[in-house]
């Protein structure tokens, strides 16, 4: 059973949320860590060892958050589910009794994405990426220094298996020149390091072991490995082929999952490390430049209604730069891989409609 200790830490979290310090904090756990939920779950942990401390630690930390919870591993989101599925219900309009749909990943239907500005007017560069966790492991803050490099010598094997434009080779974090990571980082291939939302959610330990990135040549597909999730398989490039972006990427996922197999929900679809990501896992995003339309104070209000979410140049938690945006789809459970790409589509494409008539 959980020991008193953390119970305490539970407790102190629940009154710090709601205490002078929180405030300011608009995450979904604070809306959704009623005194009920901490009561009914405070006692509980999972096989792993996991508590509802280890869910929640990331957003008291960090009160700034707009999520604020992770899961430690997959029976974390039955276990704690008073918890999960109303942070998931509030993110996604995903309801307890609904079921994340077959997986759908726009095979044979990518024509039905042209590239949304022929011209280059808008759109800089288009992205399309998934996560996956390998089966049989938890995720991040239950993996073990051993679990990591196993996991990392799996994909690395299974990487090896890509030919003609998936070809490419594996760049381990651990020894990389911090002058590499960095140019990495700057140009939008590689995640970057010391997220706090991840370090306080436990994500960190045995950094740099057993993380990495595989890309090929063009750096047009690439691999996360053992950042947020066991991996992010990512889809890229100049211009606006939305279609070109999703067939490699589809290829690509076809390519790995008959070397290693994924973790899959009934209910919750493809298994991620934050709820955000659960079911298809898809965010397909564009680096959109849109000044008239992004000058006006509705821009956010705008997107939302659009099912749209706005991050900044660098990503999730960062600013906008030159007038450059990164719009995306922002559900991905309840609704197939296509449609999470049909969701930035047709709202991006409206987005461009909107610009060109703003006076
Ligand atoms: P994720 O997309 O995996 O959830 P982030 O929001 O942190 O994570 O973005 C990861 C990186 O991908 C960042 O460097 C971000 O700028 C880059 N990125 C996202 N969308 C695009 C895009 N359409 N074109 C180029 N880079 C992109
Ligand atoms: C937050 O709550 O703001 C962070 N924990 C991130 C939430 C969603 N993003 C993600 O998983 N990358």
């Amino acid at each position: 059973s959980v020991d008193a200790a953390t119970i305490k830490k539970i407790e102190d979290a629940y009154a710090k949320l709601n205490g002078p310090e929180g405030a300011k904090c608009k995450s979904l756990l604070k809306k959704h860590l009623t005194k009920d939920v901490v009561e009914k779950l405070k006692t509980k942990k999972t096989k792993l060892g996991a508590t509802l401390y280890d869910c929640i630690r990331s957003g008291v930390y960090n009160l700034d958050a707009g999520v604020g919870v992770y899961a430690p591993d997959a029976e974390a989101y039955t276990l704690f589910a008073p918890l999960f599925d109303k942070i998931i219900e509030d993110y996604h309009g995903f309801s307890p009794k609904q079921k994340q749909p077959a997986v759908d990943l726009g095979e044979g239907k990518t024509q039905e994405f042209p590239p949304l500005d022929p011209k280059g007017k808008y759109i800089k560069s288009t992205r399309i990426r998934c996560g996956r966790s390998l089966k049989g492991y938890p995720f991040n803050p239950c993996l073990t220094q051993d679990n990591y490099l196993e996991m990392e010598g799996k994909v690395k094997k299974a990487f090896a298996e890509y030919d003609k434009e998936l070809k490419g080779k594996y760049y381990p974090l651990d020894g990389m020149s911090k002058e590499t990571q960095n140019q990495l980082i700057a140009d939008h291939f590689l995640f970057k390091e010391g997220d706090r939302h991840l370090q306080y959610a436990n994500a960190c330990n045995f950094w740099p072991k057993g993380r990495g990135i595989f890309h090929n040549n063009d750096k047009t597909f690439l691999i996360w490995v053992n950042e947020e999730d066991h991996m992010r398989i990512i889809s890229m490039q100049e211009g606006s082929d939305v279609g070109q972006v999703l067939s490699r990427l589809i290829k690509g996922v076809r390519g790995i999952e008959k070397q290693v197999p994924f973790s899959r929900d009934e209910r919750l679809g493809w298994l991620t490390f934050c709820p955000t990501n659960l079911g298809s896992t898809v965010r397909a995003s564009v680096h959109i430049k849109l000044p008239k339309l992004s000058a006006r104070k509705d821009f956010n209000a705008i997107c939302e209604k659009l099912n749209l979410q706005v991050r900044g140049i660098h990503g999730e938690h960062s600013e906008s730069a030159g007038g450059v945006y990164d719009i995306s789809n922002k559900a991905r459970l309840g609704l197939s891989e296509y449609q999470a790409v049909k969701q930035m589509y047709d709202g991006v494409k409206k987005l461009i409609e909107m610009e060109e008539k703003e006076k």
